[in-house]
């Protein structure tokens, strides 16, 4: 539990907060040990999208919050950031307090939950699919039920809305907004599946006219060619890189399947693999700080 400490503090200073995808161990150890010139993730974000796809399942929450949580304390177990996990829509409400109090007991960092209900679609990978909105009340009361149950208020719950990504314009996602902050979200979440950033900074500015300080989570996959200081500037607490790992890992994989097909040996390939040794001195490093 005391893995979220200080990630409420950085929310509510006014500094970017910086999360990356980690889907299993060995990708929230590279999450962890990547440093840049001082720069480094403030935290880790366990995708449904990638926790499905690693499965070899589609991201329609077939994948159960039980086996979610196999894979929370699968990170959980080797890393020290805080780790915000995809809910969902969440559950019903009463599973929704459950699943916070297992969560916040697992030491994850916080969960996001999104206001869909039905069939459930991932909102970027489907464009002929139909996003429902669950009605905003019932949501409000799904963000109560939860704020009540976690232990400490240091577990952080995010309320993720998904007007763009259903269609249902801006109105419905300001009126959303205002809902969730006095229900008492940590945080909004405001989604988008387009390559402008347009409608985020159209929200973003209505939405900082009465929301001055309440945190404001992005995930930009889509709009990627803007820089964290232009997401800043428009308003943003928080980016969320929510997918770019497994990305980058399945274009690889794929490619070194296909070298050793074509070539009948595995040396074409070597260039654009790690050493077996790389990665395991990756999680050496882990063990050895445990040990200290
Ligand atoms: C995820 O990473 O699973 C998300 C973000 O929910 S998105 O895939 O864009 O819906
Ligand atoms: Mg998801």
């Amino acid at each position: 539990m005391t893995r979220s400490w200080g990630l409420k503090e950085k929310l509510n200073s006014g500094e970017l907060i910086r999360i990356l995808e980690a889907s299993n161990g060995l990708s929230g150890l590279v999450v962890e040990s990547t440093i840049v010139d001082g720069r480094e993730f403030d935290g880790m974000w366990l995708s449904s999208f990638c926790d499905s796809m690693l499965r070899g399942r589609l991201d329609d929450e077939s994948v159960t919050f039980e086996e979610r949580l196999e894979t929370v304390k699968e990170i959980v177990a080797v890393t020290k950031k805080p780790l915000i996990v995809d809910g969902d829509s969440g559950g019903s409400i009463s599973q929704f307090s459950e699943r916070v109090k297992v969560l916040e007991k697992a030491g994850a960092a916080g969960i996001i939950i999104e206001d869909k209900t039905g069939a459930k679609h991932n909102s970027i990978t489907c464009d002929e699919c139909k996003h429902t909105l669950i009605d905003r009340e019932e949501f409000a009361l799904k963000l109560r039920a939860g704020i009540s149950a976690r232990e400490t208020c240091d577990f952080l719950i995010i309320a993720r809305i998904e007007s763009f990504i259903a269609g249902s314009g801006i109105e419905d996602a300001l009126l959303r907004a205002d809902k969730y902050v006095s229900a008492g979200a940590d945080a909004i979440m405001i989604h988008s599946k387009k390559k402008s950033v347009e409608e985020i900074k159209e929200f973003l500015n209505a939405f900082r006219k009465v929301h001055k300080d309440v945190p404001v989570v992005l995930v930009p996959t889509s709009y990627n060619s803007y820089s964290e200081e232009e997401l800043k500037e428009f308003g943003a607490n928080v980016l969320i890189y929510a997918n770019q790992l497994l990305r980058s890992a399945f274009l690889a994989m794929t490619e070194a399947a296909r070298s050793i097909l074509i070539n009948g040996k595995a040396d074409e390939s070597i260039l654009n693999m790690a050493s077996m040794q790389e990665i395991n001195n990756l999680v050496v490093s882990r063990e050895s700080m445990t040990d200290d």
